[in-house]
């Protein structure tokens, strides 16, 4: 089982699409092992996108991502990062496909409403940064995960 995670970003929650936009991922059948609501600081904001620090867009990233508050999940599934990334769509929302969340709610890279992890191990290493490690319900069993997972 892969994990990730996601994060809700400032605009989605400002337009009320946390939950359209965890009821996909729930949907899609990645378990919830985490959630909250925070506020990110400044902080957590630059660790997080520590990799494009020397972007030109870096501290506007940092000033939106820090902008409102944000709901961060941990997802567990197969395949979790291919399926929650495929489920958001292409980074610039007006390339990515209709169906996925950007796809059908964004227009803007600035404003592309969720974050995905892009491999297993920046999935761990992001919710590490995220969540406690008593914020996570790792070993719960759904009734209907062996209806998804083989
Ligand atoms: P995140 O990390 O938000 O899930 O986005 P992606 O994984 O899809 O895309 P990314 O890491 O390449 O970019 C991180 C973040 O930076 C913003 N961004 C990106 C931007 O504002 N301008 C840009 O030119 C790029 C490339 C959008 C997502």
């Amino acid at each position: 089982m892969e994990r990730t995670l996601i994060i809700v970003k400032p605009d989605a929650v400002q337009r009320g699409l946390t939950g359209e936009i965890i009821k996909r991922f729930e949907q899609r059948g990645l378990k919830i092992i985490g959630i909250k609501l925070l506020q990110v600081d400044r902080e957590l904001a630059e660790t997080h996108y520590d990799v494009h620090r020397e972007r030109p867009f870096f501290a506007g990233l940092v000033e939106y991502i820090i902008s409102a508050p944000v709901v961060v999940m941990a997802l567990e599934g197969s395949d979790a990062i291919a399926a929650a990334r495929t489920t958001i769509g292409a980074t610039s929302p007006s390339l990515a496909a209709a169906g996925t969340i950007r796809g059908d709610y964004a227009l803007e890279i600035g404003r592309n409403l969720v974050h995905g992890s892009d491999s297993v191990e920046n999935g761990e290493i992001e919710i590490a940064n995220f969540f406690a490690e008593s914020e996570l319900c790792g070993g719960w069993a759904r009734a209907v995960d062996s209806w998804v997972f083989e």
